[in-house]
Order: C-alpha cells, then structure tokens, then sequence
C-alpha cells in the first residue's frame, strides 16, 4: 500500500495509521481523506488486523482539522462533499470490527477532533490541545462533530466548544470525558501501542460484538438498546473463545484465545 498524505505499518495485529503532512500540521484535504478511506478498506479486505493506532506525524499537531486553504474556494455543492467524505471516513474508523487507539500528539482541532472521538478510545499527549473552532472561520463542524461530540460529553459542554470555539487542554478532555489516559508526550506511542496490543489479544468476535452494542446502542433507546446487546451477547455462544474462557476460568488457567 503506498500513500501520500499517510503512512501505514503493521506489526503482528497491530497497525498504526499517521496521518502525515507536518508542514501543514496534518491537515485533512480531500486526497488524505481518501487515501484514510482506502487505506481502512484494504485492512477491513485484509483480515488480519485486531486493533489500529491513529496518530499524527511531528511533534505538534495530531490534525490541526480540515485544510483551509483547500476549502477556502470551495462552492457549497464541493462544501457538502467534502462534509460528506470526512463523514464517511469517521463512520469507517466507528465500523472496524476492532478498536481503534487515537494517540493525539498535539492540536486535534476541527476535522481532527472530529477524528478523535470516532476512536474507541484516546490517549492524549499532556501538550494535546482539543477544539472544534470552526465558528472562529465562520462555519461549523462537517465531519461528524455537531452529532459526536453531544453524545461524548453532553450538549451543554458540546455547545460551549462549538458555539465558543476554544481550545481545552488534555487533561480538561480527560475530565469531560473525550480522552481515557493523558501521559508524557515521549510515553504516547508505547502507551498507544502498549494499549493496542492488550486489547488485540482479547477474543475478537467478543470485543467486536461489544463494540456494536456500544456503538449502535448509543443511537437507539434503552428498550431497543437491550435487544441489540442480547443478539450482540448471542453471537459471542457462538464462538471456540467463549468456549475456551470458561473451560480456562474453570480449570484456573490462562486462556488461550484462537479469534474462532
Ligand atoms: N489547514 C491548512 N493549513 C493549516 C491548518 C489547517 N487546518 N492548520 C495549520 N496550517 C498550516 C499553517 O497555515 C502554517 O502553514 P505555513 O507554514 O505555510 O504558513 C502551518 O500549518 C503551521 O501553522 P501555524 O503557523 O499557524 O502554527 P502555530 O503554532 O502558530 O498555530 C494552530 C497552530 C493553533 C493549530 C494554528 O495553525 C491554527 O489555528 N490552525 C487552524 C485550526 C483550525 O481552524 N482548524 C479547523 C479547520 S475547519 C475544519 O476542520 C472543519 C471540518 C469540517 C469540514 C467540512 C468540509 C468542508
């Protein structure tokens, strides 16, 4: 796979995606956005992956958001596109069967937050910065965060980023919720990785059933919720992993999961 705007490496089930144009501080432009989208395409074809990293290139910025110098031309017709295609890119990180990790090294701002908080989960650098600060350009958030960021922490913290359009530190995200760990920037890709790995190891069918319920139970009320955890809960009888946890808890010894 080779890429322009991004990089990609596996090791063993582990990827890390970096998003990669440090010059303008990782901004998304329509060519990164789709090279994001055919670079999670070929690891949903190539089966082999159970977590992926998301982090951005240098030591400033995870994603400083959309790339203004290319929506600066924009008509509303290309506007809408572009929100479009952002929009499919967060959807595709929320539809992995497995977790994904953002490492946020820096500013994660507009599309970048939006980017953020379509991982599961996110490890900030203590020098991370979070905003949605496109009221500040006169527009609003178009991949996602308008829809994503309500559901994170609450409409009355969403209103006040998105309305106010300032930045919060890592450690004001921690407590609101957008960020699960913040560590020294030099401990963010081990710890990243670190976290990745763990979670790989874990029964995938099981984590990717919970994943779905998670996700999916978010958008549906707690009755209909509850049906879909069921089902997910079913799916997971299904599988030689569920077998083999008990069978070990039983046994009291390690498990010895084989993803089937
Ligand atoms: N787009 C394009 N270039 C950028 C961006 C960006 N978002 N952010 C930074 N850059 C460029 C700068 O222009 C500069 O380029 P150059 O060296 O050629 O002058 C370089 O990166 C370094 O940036 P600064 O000199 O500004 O660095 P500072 O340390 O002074 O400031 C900041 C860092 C605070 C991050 C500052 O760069 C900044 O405020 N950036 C813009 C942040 C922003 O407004 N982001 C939101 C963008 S809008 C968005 O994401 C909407 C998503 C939905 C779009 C819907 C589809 C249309």
């Amino acid at each position: 796979m080779s890429y322009d705007n991004i990089r990609f490496e596996a090791a063993e089930a582990v990827g890390t995606l970096t998003i990669d144009r440090p010059k303008s501080l990782n901004a998304l432009n329509p060519d990164t956005l789709r090279e994001i989208l055919r670079c999670l395409r070929d690891i949903r074809r190539g089966g082999t992956l159970r977590a992926l990293v998301v982090t951005g290139a240098g030591d400033k910025a995870f994603v400083a958001g959309a790339d203004i110098a290319a929506m600066r031309t924009m008509s509303v017709i290309e506007a809408k596109e572009m929100s479009r295609l952002g929009q499919r890119v967060t959807t595709a990180l929320e539809d992995l069967a497995f977790p994904v990790v953002a490492a946020v090294n820096g500013f994660a701002l507009g599309g970048g937050m939006e980017i953020a908080m379509a991982c599961d989960l996110v490890v900030a650098s203590e020098k991370a910065r979070f905003g949605q600060p496109e009221i500040n350009l006169g527009i609003i958030p178009g991949f996602g965060g308008t829809q994503r960021l309500a559901r994170r922490i609450g409409a009355p913290r969403a209103r006040e980023m998105i309305y106010g359009g300032e930045m919060i530190d890592a450690e004001t995200a921690r407590q609101w919720g957008l960020v699960n760990r913040v560590v020294k920037p030099e401990a963010l890709l081990p710890e990243a990785l670190k976290l990745a790995a763990a979670l790989a190891a874990k029964p995938p069918v099981a984590l990717a059933q919970a994943k779905l319920a998670i996700g999916h139970g978010l958008d549906v009320d707690l009755e209909n919720g509850l049906r879909l955890e069921a089902e997910a809960f079913a799916v997971t009888f299904s599988t030689e992993d569920r077998s083999e946890g008990m069978a070990a808890f039983l046994e009291k010894r390690p498990a010895k999961f084989s993803g089937r």
